[in-house]
């Protein structure tokens, strides 16, 4: 199977996941379910629970039990979607290449969606999964509480409203680097990581696989920020599906403003490198950990 099958046939398998295991759209109360329903199924990349599913199986794990509780990924990123979109956020009203989900169901139930999504994602994570110890379960659930609490991407997120406008204010280029690797590490790059070692984890994976795991995680966390950083400057609104330019706009720190354009990019290559170094470390018999990383870091949208 070439990497354009394998990204096709698993994001098809989370897409039915998601669409079976959701409560359906007329479960009182229905405005909520409808909701919920709109902002997930709505389109994606689904690259988080696709890196999750991919790291699985290069543990040589089958799929079928691990399904739900990877997929709550997509859960927990959606509801970061939906709360980053409302007005005293990004207030934006494109996401996924249609209408926000404030604007379509209103303010309240942006702010519950978002809730309600978080909430499931652990209802998810917590259901017992067949051929899974107990103990390892309760790790993994760990892993991913901890990647996205106040330590992890909502820290990330508080970074980097207060750093708004940073580069106006300081001319140390250091610090602001220092600033920046902070924000991106927890605002987005900490999920990635859990849902690479969360697969490793579900997967079977030995200490040894986890840790190559998780250093796979943390490059291609990274890398995937830094090109969407560069997305932002050098994309249309409707190639992303997503308001572009915002980054300049709003006075965000990001690579490229820091770095400079080749610089940005040439980082994205070292973070390939050492991606696909730990990547041939897992042993299974699929491994598409590789040529995932290398579409992450060369994708237009
Ligand atoms: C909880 C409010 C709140 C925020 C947490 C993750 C986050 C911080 C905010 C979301 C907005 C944002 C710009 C996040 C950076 C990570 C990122 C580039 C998200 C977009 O992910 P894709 O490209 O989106 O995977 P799709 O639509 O393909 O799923």
């Amino acid at each position: 199977m070439n990497l354009n099958e394998y990204l096709q046939s698993r994001r098809a398998l989370v897409d039915r996941t998601l669409d079976a295991a959701l409560p359906p759209a007329d479960t009182p109360p229905a405005v909520i379910h409808e909701a919920m329903r709109y902002a997930v199924l709505g389109g994606g990349k689904r690259i988080r629970p696709i890196v999750s599913i991919a790291a699985a199986e290069a543990c040589g794990a089958s799929l079928d039990a691990l399904l739900v509780p990877i997929c709550a990924l997509e859960l927990i990123h959606t509801y970061s979607l939906v709360h980053d979109d409302l007005p005293p956020l990004d207030n934006d009203d494109l996401r996924r290449g249609r209408k926000t989900t404030h604007v379509v169901y209103g303010e309240a139930m942006g702010i519950l969606t978002g809730d309600a999504l978080l909430t499931e994602a652990f209802a998810w994570l917590a259901k017992p999964i067949a051929g899974v110890e107990a103990a390892r379960q309760v790790r993994a659930l760990r892993e991913v509480a901890t990647a996205v609490d106040s330590t992890g991407m909502i820290g990330g997120q508080v970074a980097d409203i207060v750093a708004e406008r940073a580069q106006e204010r300081s001319d140390d280029r250091d610090a602001l680097i220092r600033e920046l690797h902070f924000i991106h590490r927890n605002k987005t790059g900490k999920l990635f990581t859990a849902s690479v070692v969360l697969g490793g984890l579900l997967g079977g994976a030995s200490e040894e696989s986890l840790d190559a795991l998780r250093r796979y995680g943390d490059a291609l966390g990274l890398a995937f920020q830094i090109v969407d950083d560069l997305l932002d400057i050098e994309e249309s609104s409707a190639t992303l599906g997503k308001t572009a330019g915002k980054d300049v706009a709003q006075g965000k720190l990001t690579f490229p403003a820091l770095l400079g354009v080749e610089s940005a990019r040439a980082e994205v290559e070292r973070l390939l490198g050492v991606a696909a170094e730990n990547a041939d470390m897992i042993a299974g018999p699929v491994n598409y950990l590789t040529p995932i990383a290398r579409y992450i870091c060369e994708r237009r949208s």
